[in-house]
């Protein structure tokens, strides 16, 4: 019987920071599984070399289901990001393992192709409406289909989701997580916040997209958590007249019954669920249809294992899928989110914010995006190899994601 032979943890920083779990079979081969969790990194990788690691060395890489409850029911102390971020690269990379022995790409474990590819969206941003139209166009011509749109509000500093105006050519995303260095220590960087400010200038974003853009292009936006439920309920109606394909995480992800009064005064397609990391997180929300898609990402979610029973219970009840996508989700979380899209028959869009020519140099990919889908090609396994030796060379380095002040000064959800 082949049995784990050894699993290491790999820290590397090409561009930013991300967590690896490569574990090494007895027959010789490998697997890769992404454990980063933005701004905790390094909590994620202590618990994997402390209390997971010693578990696996010996245990069989085929049992993949028991290997997960083994993990999950058998550490007492249950759920959470740095937990379920490190059962999630044990199952991946058992996942990629499985795949490679078997010789075929691992979509075709999890019940071979739905579709062609994976629709897939960009994000467009910019500080002023202008600046937004030049994004639109730019991810038009990059092929996106699908188009998320934040903007700068009047009167307010850096906002969440808006990178410096692009030209074209240039890259087209943002990075939350910043090297913010004070007097020797890292620190969050500190935004500033006003959510009636936000809520008066949004709408008329929309408008003059619609008005520019026509009625077919499918739009999305990401509240990023910030509203009140009234608040957002009252975005979501505002926002009605220009049909938006999902608004996401308009409130606090703990609070479920939040999107119960969402639901009560609007028909905008909800999206929630980038900061859950179990299905229970959803109960709720599924089994009231509160919600119209799920947009947890493997890393975070225990990966395909979990990932793939929670999309499945959302299919029973018609909502679709929507998997996190930002770039401190790794290549490899990547690419273990497009083999799911592929085979899943409930998909419904996947978020692609590209990753770095350095980082992508040292996780080298097989996924395609072409014509807006994305596809995970036809590799073996994942598709995603590492270049440790080039990996070593870019050292992990401490980035925190940005702490959101109101303007009187008051904490608020960044
Ligand atoms: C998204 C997310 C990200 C998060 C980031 C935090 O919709 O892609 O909101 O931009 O802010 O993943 O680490
Ligand atoms: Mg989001």
């Amino acid at each position: 019987m082949s049995h784990i032979e050894s699993a290491e943890v790999l820290l590397t920083s090409p561009g930013r920071n991300f967590v690896t779990l490569k574990i090494t079979t007895s027959d010789g081969v490998t697997g890769l599984g992404d454990a980063t969790v933005n701004g905790r990194e390094l909590a994620v990788a202590a618990y994997l070399t402390d209390h997971v690691v010693p578990l696996l060395i010996g245990r069989d890489p085929a049992n993949i289901e028991d290997t997960w409850q083994y993990l999950y029911r058998g550490a007492y102390w249950r759920r959470g990001p740095v937990t379920m971020a490190a059962i999630a690269a044990v199952d991946v990379a058992l996942w990629d393992i499985k795949a490679k022995a078997a010789g075929l790409p691992l979509y075709q474990l999890l019940g071979g192709a739905s579709r062609k590819g994976a629709l897939a969206y960009g994000h467009a941003s910019g500080t002023t409406v202008e600046a937004l139209f030049d994004s639109i166009r730019n991810h038009l011509e990059l092929g996106f289909r699908a188009i998320r749109i934040q903007t700068g509000v009047p009167g307010l500093g850096q906002v969440y989701g808006v990178a410096g105006d692009q030209r074209p050519g240039q890259r087209y995303d943002y990075e939350p997580a910043r090297r913010n260095v004070v007097a020797g220590r890292a620190l969050p960087v500190e935004e500033e916040w006003d959510t009636s400010a936000y809520l008066r200038h949004i709408p008329g974003v929309f408008e003059a997209v619609r008005h520019e853009f026509g009625p077919e292009l499918p739009l999305l936006h990401d509240g990023h958590h910030r509203m009140r439920p009234i608040e957002a309920a009252r975005l979501a109606r505002d926002l009605e007249p220009y049909r938006l394909f999902w608004l996401e995480d308009a409130t606090p992800g703990e609070d479920q019954d939040a999107l119960r009064l969402i639901r009560q005064h609007s028909t905008t397609p909800i999206a929630i669920g980038e900061v859950f990391n179990t299905a229970f997180d959803y109960q709720t929300l599924i089994t009231e249809r509160l919600i119209d898609y799920v947009r947890s990402a493997v890393t975070h979610t225990g990966g395909i294992t979990h990932m793939r029973k929670l999309l499945d219970f959302a299919g029973l009840y018609g909502i679709r899928s929507g998997m996190h996508g930002p770039t401190d989700v790794s290549p490899v979380g990547m690419a273990a989110a497009l083999h799911l899209d592929l085979a899943v028959h409930n998909f419904g869009i996947q978020e692609y914010m590209k990753h770095s020519d350095t980082t992508l140099e040292v996780f080298r990919t097989s996924y395609t995006f072409t014509d807006g889908l994305l596809h995970p090609g036809v590799n073996p396994g994942l598709g995603v190899d590492l270049d440790e030796d080039l990996a070593a060379r870019f050292e992990y380095t401490p980035a925190y994601l940005p702490i959101n002040r109101t303007l009187d000064g008051t904490v608020h959800d960044w």
